[in-house]
């Protein structure tokens, strides 16, 4: 079943220049991107994307972390694209995710992990609201979807 899921590029993506490197993977994997923008996060969104930690040790941290400069902001598309996604970026602790991942080939840290990717299509509808606005989503056909798909 066709889904969509919100992929964040966090700020030590863009910094350390792996942006394109990661969008790539999603692109190879054979998603489809459906919205991309680059936000300097205010400390209200980050609130709310990451209300699930609120009370954690690491609340703070991940707050400042997450503001802390540009972050490209995703809509992925297509069959299980959670899932998907969760699995192109490997556990959230950078030393234990497997390589051929993203964390497990680029991020070392657990905070510093350089992506976020929905956990679930419910979250994936709350946090896409949170990011985009609907006019920014844009819907087209993609040519190779009788191959991919
Ligand atoms: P994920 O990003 O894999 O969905 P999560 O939702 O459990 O992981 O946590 C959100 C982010 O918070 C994660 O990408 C990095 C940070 N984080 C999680 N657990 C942490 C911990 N024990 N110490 C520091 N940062 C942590
Ligand atoms: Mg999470």
């Amino acid at each position: 079943m066709s889904q969509q899921t919100l992929i964040l590029l966090k700020p030590d993506a863009v910094q350390r220049r792996l942006a394109g490197e990661i969008i790539g993977r999603f692109e190879r994997k054979g998603l489809r991107l459906a919205g991309l923008k680059l936000v300097q996060a205010p400390r209200e969104l980050a609130e709310k994307h990451y209300a699930v930690h609120k009370g954690k040790p690491f609340y703070e941290s991940l707050l400042a972390f997450l503001t802390s400069g540009p972050t490209v902001a995703m809509v992925w598309e297509g069959r299980e694209a959670v899932v998907v996604g969760r699995n192109l970026m490997g556990l959230t602790d950078g030393a234990k995710a497997p390589p051929g991942t993203i964390r497990g080939d680029f991020a070392l840290s657990v905070q510093n992990n350089l992506v976020h990717g929905s956990d679930s299509p419910e979250n994936a509808a709350l946090e896409i609201a949170l990011w985009f606005a609907p006019n920014e989503l844009v819907k087209y056909e993609s040519v190779d979807g009788k191959w991919v798909g």
